[in-house]
């Protein structure tokens, strides 16, 4: 055996030495920032949502509670160690995305969809898709509409600035029905609409009408139709702009599917501490190396996983009371769609 360094071992090296400056210069420049350094100046995280049970409510206390509202709590962990550093501000569908724009939200959890406009044309970015829904239609039963198809000649009041406003129009044209679409953009009147019979029907993604439903008067005199129009892949909203406060969401969204992968739960997180899987002991801090190299508290995902839980236990906290199943809202090993990149 020789311990000369042959030529290719040599080129290796230099490589690997190349690579290692390429990604400490990389690793500056994701630091920077304008949204997350105006989060860490302000103290808070700006969190624009919806106004649905389940998904975002506030209860009788006046503290927001909710599906998206516990992934704003998560976020808040990640960058302060601390699930309230966050403010929940109510902003309709036609307003959420300029004030998302204008600087005036760090990041929108209100059942926004990933398009492709929204990305090239309005320069958003999106965290993973934390709920896959589609669009969905609520009518009065007493239509005796069994099926969108149904719906020819009806009246359909529709939310400005929706994915669903656009949907719907796409629906009836490509069935060659009609249908007078009332453009509506207050969520109350939307609702109203509908209960008032100004309008027969609502469309919008089902997340929504599920929990709205709930909300009306007579319930039982409405019926959401099975048809789903659409894909709404929902996801975390942010401008363009902050490669680190993007990656804060993303991996902060990953954790919680990561945990449930793994099984585990806010329960028994302080079990897993002493897992002798090498995995498992970076994603939760008790070795602290996976942390320091990205530049976060080795603890967030810990600290995530025993403050709100899971992806599952936010799911079933959340979601479950109204009768929602997993659906696509599974993880890939049992059948859904819910997939975390590797922790490492
Ligand atoms: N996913 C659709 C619709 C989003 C949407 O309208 N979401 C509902 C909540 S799921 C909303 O913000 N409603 C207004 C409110 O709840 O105040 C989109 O991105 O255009």
């Amino acid at each position: 055996m020789t311990t000369t360094t042959r030529p290719a071992a040599r080129w290796k090296a230099a490589l690997a030495t190349t690579l290692v400056v390429a990604a400490g210069l990389f690793t500056t420049a994701t630091q920077a920032g304008p949204t997350l350094d105006k989060i860490k100046q302000r103290g808070s995280i700006k969190v624009g949502v919806g106004t649905t049970p389940g998904f975002f409510a506030p209860d009788s206390n006046g503290r927001w509670q909710g599906f998206f509202v516990d992934y704003g709590r998560a976020l808040s962990i990640t960058v302060f160690g601390d699930p309230d550093k966050v403010e929940f501000t109510n902003s309709s569908p036609q307003q959420r995305l300029p004030a998302l724009q204008a600087g005036e939200f760090d990041v929108l959890l209100s059942g926004v969809t990933v398009t492709i406009t929204r990305a090239f044309q309005l320069g958003f970015h999106f965290g993973p898709t934390v709920f896959y829904d589609g669009q969905g239609i609520l009518v009065r039963k007493d239509l005796g509409v069994t099926k969108a198809a149904d719906l020819d000649g009806a009246t359909i009041g529709v939310q400005s600035g929706t994915t669903g406003e656009l949907n719907i129009a796409d629906f009836f044209r490509k069935t060659g029905k009609k249908f007078t679409p009332v453009t509506i953009e207050d969520t109350g009147e939307f609702t109203n609409a509908l209960e008032t019979s100004r309008v027969d029907a609502i469309t919008q993604d089902s997340s929504d009408l599920v929990g709205k439903r709930t909300q009306l008067k007579k319930p039982d005199d409405y019926i959401i139709l099975p048809e789903r129009l659409s894909k709404e892949p929902l996801a975390p909203a942010i401008a363009g702009g902050d490669d680190r406060w993007l990656e804060i969401v993303n991996w902060t969204v990953n954790a919680t599917i990561q945990a449930e992968e793994w099984g585990i739960t806010s329960k028994n997180v302080d079990e897993f501490l002493k897992s002798p899987d090498p995995a498992i002991q970076r994603f939760l801090g008790v070795d602290p190396s996976l942390g320091q190299a990205i530049g976060l508290d080795p603890k967030f995902a810990y600290n995530i996983i025993k403050t709100v839980g899971n992806y599952g236990e936010i799911y079933d906290r959340n979601l479950k009371p109204l009768g929602w199943e997993r659906g696509y809202n599974n993880l890939w090993t049992n059948g859904g769609l819910l997939y975390s990149p590797p922790f490492r």
